[in-house]
């Protein structure tokens, strides 16, 4: 097997965490000696071990002399666990084949400096770019303490996300809905707009069989959540927190005494303070945010430059009309170079549905 091919193998290891690691990053490492992988694993749990330390944990001949491949620079830190670029070192490795550069201040260049220091060959940069698509939320929440903001929806060809009567069950098929669940799944948050909740009294669970359900987050700038609705009546079971612009204790006692957190965060317009929002969450750990709509909370949320990624599933069929919903609602752009920007990530079909990525061209926070 070739460098690329073992790399390759400790991007599909680093996989395997996704959805566990939050809000650490997913890793991979394969050891290998005399052209064979004598160790290997991934990062499988936040506070769990490291990457390479769960490969050398695996080795089954002494690592001496050994490449190691790993999706991340290790790291040269007591965190939750001691520095990874000690274990490298104790083992007598003799090369170590980097991936991606750790962003993370405390690390920085310094991991690979340490090594290299102590007559480690070290290649930096190698399948970089398949690496990092890893972890585009780690490298933004390492950097801004702010979780990484993902808009998601499903639209017809023609752009409509309902019917001219407001139904929308449903627009995508079977395996692009399976397919929000695994991204449910994937993200440590969940966010919809009060307007979603009493239209269609959602869950905003996972219902698949070893997955996680994310923390909802529902934007309720006038805490008009129904008590009965099932958000709430579910809340012990699935940490839920609702933001909103208006101080009413009495309501928010009784949403308290149900389990959920209520987060008081006006704007000047009086509605919730996203970007404000969004450190709350940040310091609380929350790392990644699939925001679910509808289409006034996506335009706030474009409008505030919290948006990172867009994910756009486009169904093959169209709805018409001129009074159906759009993705993006508000007031939207006045011409277009007001437009918000951004680049195609990947373009892959599910099922008879399409679903594009596209990075946020709009820098900051
Ligand atoms: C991981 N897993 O496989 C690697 C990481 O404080 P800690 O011990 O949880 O360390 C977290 C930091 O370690 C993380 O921000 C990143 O910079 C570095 N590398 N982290 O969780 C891994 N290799
Ligand atoms: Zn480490």
């Amino acid at each position: 097997m070739t460098d690329q091919e073992y790399m390759r193998r400790a991007i599909g290891l680093a996989g395997k965490g996704e959805g566990w690691t939050s809000p650490n990053p997913l890793v991979g490492a394969v050891i290998v000696k005399h052209g064979a992988i004598i160790g290997e694993g991934f990062h499988g749990r936040c506070g769990g071990l490291h990457a390479e330390r769960e490969a050398i944990a695996s080795l089954t001949e002494p690592a001496d002399g050994a490449t190691l491949y790993v999706t991340l620079e290790p790291c040269c830190h007591y965190g939750k666990t001691p520095p990874c670029t000690e274990a490298v070192l104790e083992q007598g490795i003799a090369r170590v084949v980097i991936g991606s550069r750790d962003p993370n201040p405390k690390v920085a260049g310094k991991g690979a400096q340490i090594l290299r220091e102590a007559g480690v060959q070290v290649e930096e940069d190698f399948l970089r770019e398949e690496c990092d698509r890893l972890n585009p939320v780690f490298f933004h929440y390492i950097t801004h303490r702010t979780p990484y903001v993902v808009m998601k929806y499903a639209m017809t060809l023609d752009g409509k996300i309902a019917t001219r009567t407001g139904a929308s069950k449903w627009i995508t098929g079977e395996e692009a809905r399976n397919r929000v669940q695994l991204l449910r799944h994937r993200y440590s948050g969940i966010m919809v707009g009060i307007g979603t909740v009493l239209a269609d009294d959602p869950l905003l669970n996972v219902r698949l069989e070893g997955k996680k359900s994310p923390v909802r987050i529902i934007c309720d700038s006038r805490l008009r959540i129904p008590l009965q609705s099932r958000i709430c009546r579910t809340a012990k079971e699935y940490r839920t927190i609702v933001a909103c612009a208006v101080e009413d204790e009495e309501r928010r006692r009784r949403l308290e005494a149900l389990g959920i957190t209520v987060a008081v965060l006006p704007d000047h317009q009086g509605k919730v303070d996203l970007p404000g929002l969004m450190e709350y969450l940040g310091d609380r750990e929350i790392d990644s945010i699939l925001l679910e709509g509808g289409g006034g909370l996506n335009e706030s949320a474009l409008r505030s430059g919290i948006v990172k990624e867009v994910k756009a599933f486009v169904a093959p069929k169209i709805f018409g009309g001129a009074q159906a919903l759009t993705p993006v609602a508000g007031l939207g752009a006045g011409t277009p170079d007001q437009a918000w920007m951004f680049t195609l990530a990947r373009a892959e079909q599910v099922g008879e549905d399409v679903l594009l990525t596209y990075r946020s061209r709009t820098e900051g926070r």
